[in-house]
């Protein structure tokens, strides 16, 4: 029985993206290093330290920790300053809809986002509101694709793994929904979230009802 809904955030709620891709590529030209749109996908859903190295072995690089974290604090001041743009309108169409339908049929809802500025973007969307749990970069270490991010939403509200569905947009997230034991909807290409037990090419088309028709039995 489906009692709760776990959500990603960036690229599920808000499509962060590109905010982060010109935060990495001011780093990247500034270091002379090679960043572009293809690297940058390949971010989606891992944690910042994690992305720095994945943009130092594109590059054939390596640094000592101390100076990647600089490096890595360095683009999150970037990204941070470019959050202030954000506002209620940089939901993904259908997002909020879903988010809305889903209070009012009082499912439980957590977040479940590898993003250490989580609360600042829910801040800026408004969306605090319908999250009864945040769970983000700072709520456990091990991240996507280890379960460990939406097992931690599921106790916090009290459910098992086999009562939620997360939504998630990157390959990581849909591996770490499965090692968690939840059902999951795949937000994008085939190629990308293609193994998640559904799939939808936008928010827009991922409908509460769309969800219900496909998990039938487990409403
Ligand atoms: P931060 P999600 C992830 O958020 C992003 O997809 C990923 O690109 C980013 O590196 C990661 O958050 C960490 O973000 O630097 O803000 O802590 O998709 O898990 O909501
Ligand atoms: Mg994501």
């Amino acid at each position: 029985m489906i009692k709760g809904f776990i959500f990603d955030l960036d690229g599920v709620i808000t499509d962060t993206a590109e905010l982060h891709y010109e935060a990495w590529k001011s780093l990247a030209d500034e270091m002379g290093w090679d960043f572009d749109q293809v690297v940058n996908d390949k971010l989606r859903g891992i944690s910042r330290m994690d992305s720095i190295k994945v943009i130092l072995d594109h590059n054939n690089t390596s640094l000592d920790e101390d100076t990647l974290v600089k490096l890595a604090t360095k683009k999150n001041e970037l990204y941070v300053a470019s959050l202030d743009q954000m506002t209620p309108d940089n939901y993904l169409p259908g997002a909020r809809e879903l988010l809305t339908h889903l209070r009012t049929e009082g499912f439980n809802v957590a977040l479940g986002s590898a993003s250490k500025n989580a609360v600042k973007v829910l801040q800026q969307l408004n969306a605090n509101i319908y999250f009864d749990v945040i769970g983000d970069g700072h709520s456990v270490s091990k991240s996507k694709p280890e379960p460990d991010i939406f097992l931690y939403g599921a106790e916090k509200l009290k459910l098992q793994p086999e009562e939620c569905i997360v939504f998630e947009d990157a390959e990581s997230g849909i591996d770490a929904a499965k090692a968690g034991g939840f059902y999951s909807v795949g937000i994008g290409p085939k190629d990308r979230v293609g193994h998640a037990d559904l799939r939808f090419d936008t928010m827009g088309e991922a409908t509460l009802f769309e969800i219900k028709s496909h998990f039938k039995d487990l409403f």
